[in-house]
């Protein structure tokens, strides 16, 4: 399967945090959030999903068979393990601006757990089996799209409810189709995946519509496929107004709607995944390499050993960063002036700025600015003066969160 997920996670940070964050900054671009593991023997913690908040799930375990621990992090509460899917086979995929989390759950197939109901499981379409259910993405009204195995096929399906699973409709492709898998729906509800167009194995990714049939199929025509217009598979993921990426394997893309755009891979890569987009135009994803890519809106920024698993609207990244040895980091990209690490700037991280006001630190001065402190520092010269003060009054906007 195509299909990979990868990613790690650490804690947060904020003042009253005790926790052993610790950041790096990229240039002017992210301050990297070491969000550590949710227990301390862990040395593997990958990050999975973000949402607008700020709110960021994933798992740690202690390699290279320790039983997996999920977590969710926030910047107050740093890294804590989710209780009800402790001492069980669950891995968290993706959550929503509710706090609503889906994943795997083992032989009992995939999982809701939302703060009203608790942990509830996916009904399957009818002649599929619990276990040969996997969900991949839910949206802020609820709806969860993935996969089930009917008659040994993958069949794309939409969960309004836990209980209300429907098939998406294969429509327009040719009629010997196999296979269809859903891996991202957005809060208009279209979702977008791939469907297997012929019986020799043609894929094309795919985007069906709220009312479950197929709208688009993304082609390119200088494909090597001219029998069925060209192919690109594996659309990942869909922005709230309609920008899709996936991966054609060599490289990634992004269809506006009108084009196909490449996405440019980075230095030495062959194979690129993206793997998540927002209506900011920043794609990120990983390669084969090695490394991770933020690419903005034709501007590719990667770093090696990082791989990134998901962003939100205000372009906070997760993934995990890898040391070259035997520790697996989960990581938050997350912007300069975002001192609380919620889904906007506002009067708490302006606040923020002058918890860690430090004063100029002139050349040759040793910085001092805490960990906790380094989010603030935008044009990162070791302190947080104010050249930093001008840049968050440029760029704080009201709350969101
Ligand atoms: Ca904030
Ligand atoms: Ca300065
Ligand atoms: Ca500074
Ligand atoms: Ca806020």
């Amino acid at each position: 399967m195509r299909y990979a997920i990868q990613l790690l996670v650490v804690m947060a940070v904020s003042t009253m945090a005790t926790f052993g964050q610790s950041a790096r900054s990229f240039g002017a671009e992210f301050v990297e959030i070491n969000l550590g593991f949710v227990l301390p023997e862990h040395n593997r913690s990958h990050a999975i999903s973000i949402n607008d908040r700020g709110q960021v799930i994933g798992f740690s375990y202690v390699y290279p068979n320790g039983p997996l621990v999920q977590w969710i992090w926030d910047g107050i509460h740093g890294t804590q393990p989710i209780r009800e899917l402790e001492s069980t086979s669950a891995r968290v995929i993706a959550i929503n601006n509710s706090g609503a989390i889906v994943g795997r759950h083992g032989d009992d197939g995939s999982f809701l757990l939302d703060p009203v109901h608790g942990l509830q499981f996916l009904t399957p379409l009818p002649g599929a089996l619990p276990s040969s259910t996997d969900v991949y993405d839910i949206n802020d009204m609820g709806q969860m799209v993935g996969v089930c195995s009917v008659g040994g096929r993958k069949t794309a399906t939409v969960w309004d409810s836990v209980h209300s699973p429907r098939a998406l409709i294969p429509l327009g492709l040719h009629p010997i189709w196999h296979e269809t898998r859903a891996y991202s729906i957005n809060n208009a509800g279209y979702v977008v995946g791939e469907a297997e167009s012929h019986s020799e194995g043609h894929w094309v990714a795919v985007v069906w519509g709220p009312q479950g049939a197929i709208e688009q199929a993304i082609v390119q025509l200088d494909d090597p496929y001219p029998a069925y217009g060209g192919n690109l598979y594996a659309a990942r993921a869909i922005s709230d107004s309609g920008l899709i990426v996936g991966s054609r394997g060599e490289a990634s893309y992004l269809w506006n709607g009108d084009e196909v755009i490449l996405v440019t891979n980075p230095f030495g890569a062959s194979n690129s995944y993206a793997v998540a987009v927002n209506d900011l135009r920043q794609v990120v994803g990983w390669d084969n390499s090695g490394a991770g890519f933020v690419w903005d809106d034709g501007q590719l920024r990667w770093w090696i050993d990082y791989g990134f698993n998901d962003n939100n609207e205000i372009g906070q990244v997760v993934g995990y960063r890898w040391d070259g040895g035997d520790i697996v980091d989960a990581v938050l990209m997350d912007r300069f002036g975002n001192y609380d690490h919620d889904g906007d700037l506002d009067l708490v991280d302006y606040a923020g700025l002058q918890l860690c006001f430090s004063g100029p630190c002139a050349p040759g001065c040793e910085p001092t600015i805490s960990p906790a402190c380094q989010t603030m520092d935008f044009d990162t010269d070791g302190d947080v003066d104010m050249s930093d003060f001008e840049q968050i009054a440029e760029q704080i906007s009201g709350p969101r969160y």
